[in-house]
Order: C-alpha cells, then sequence, then structure tokens
C-alpha cells in the first residue's frame, strides 16, 4: 500500500475545482486519508518545491503557490504515486491526454492545478511537510472489501 500528496494548487481553488479534482482521484479508486485547506508560507512552498531551486520560473512558482489557498490530501491505495500521476496528466496541460485532470481542465504550465508526488520516497518527505501522523486516518484491507488487489 502507498501513499501519495496532492495539492489542489491556488487555481483549482479559485476556479471552484477541488471537489471535481479530488473526485476523479476517489473515482479511480484511491483513499482519501487526509485533507486540509492551508495557505503556504514562503518557507513551506520552498521546501515543497526545492528541487527547483535555481530554475528559471522558481520565483514564480514560490509566488503563484502562495498566492492563495490550497488544498492538501494524502492519498492512499496500490502504486497510488504513479496512479496518480496518470490520472494528473503531464507537468504542461497542452501534452496532456484528454480523460487527464491537466488535459481536461489545464491551459498554462504555471496553472495546472494540481500537485502529486513523483516517487514514493518523495512522496513520504512530501507527506510529512503538510500533515502530522495523527491527522491521517488509516484503513484496515479485511475490512476495505473494494480497494481492488494488484
Ligand atoms: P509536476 O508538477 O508535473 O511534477 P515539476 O517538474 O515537478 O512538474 O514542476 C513543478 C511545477 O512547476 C509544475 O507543476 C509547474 O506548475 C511548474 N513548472 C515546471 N516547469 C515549468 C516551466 O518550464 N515553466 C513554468 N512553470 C513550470
Ligand atoms: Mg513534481
Amino acid at each position: 500500500m502507498e501513499r501519495t500528496l496532492v495539492l489542489v494548487k491556488p487555481d483549482g481553488i479559485q476556479r471552484g475545482l477541488a471537489g471535481e479534482i479530488i473526485a476523479r482521484i476517489e473515482r479511480r479508486g484511491l483513499r482519501i486519508v487526509g485533507m486540509k485547506m492551508l495557505r503556504m508560507d514562503d518557507a513551506l512552498a520552498k521546501r515543497h518545491y526545492g528541487v527547483h531551486e535555481g530554475k528559471p520560473f522558481f520565483a514564480g512558482l514560490v509566488r503563484f503557490i502562495t498566492s492563495g489557498p490550497v488544498l492538501a490530501a494524502v492519498f492512499e491505495g496500490p502504486r497510488a504515486v504513479q496512479i496518480v500521476r496518470n490520472t494528473m496528466g503531464k507537468t504542461d496541460p497542452l501534452d496532456s491526454n484528454s480523460g487527464t485532470i491537466r488535459g481536461d481542465l489545464g491551459v498554462d504550465m504555471g496553472r495546472n492545478l494540481i500537485h502529486g508526488s513523483d516517487s514514493p520516497e518523495n512522496a513520504e518527505l512530501e507527506i510529512a511537510n503538510f500533515f502530522k501522523p495523527d491527522e491521517l486516518v488509516s484503513y484496515k484491507r479485511d475490512v476495505d472489501q473494494w480497494i481492488i488487489e494488484t
């Protein structure tokens, strides 16, 4: 069982698409184990996007992600990281297939609606940036028949 961090970015909140975005991932078969609304501050934004420090879009990315509230959610399920990545689409909505969140709902690379962790290792680090352990619930498999086994 894997966990991954999802953020509905400020453009998604402003456009009223949080429910749509979360629902698409939930319908896919992953379970919500934590969720909160927050406004990211500069320090959290720089920690979350630290790998992009020094790139030309970094300052704009930090400015944008701190410009309004985000919805942070942790999803759990088999191969959750890659399932969310595939459901999101590519980084640039232009390259994203129809049927994906970014391909159906987005236009600009800098306003691409959703963040999803890119590896299980990064997911654990990112989740810890946003959630305390006691803010996440856990499900028992034996009373959880509808999660599809891989
Ligand atoms: P990802 O969100 O698909 O994982 P990353 O490469 O991790 O993409 O980049 C983080 C975010 O930074 C992207 O979601 C996008 O909003 C923004 N970004 C990435 N590359 C560019 C760029 O070349 N120009 C503008 N924004 C970018
Ligand atoms: Mg990324």
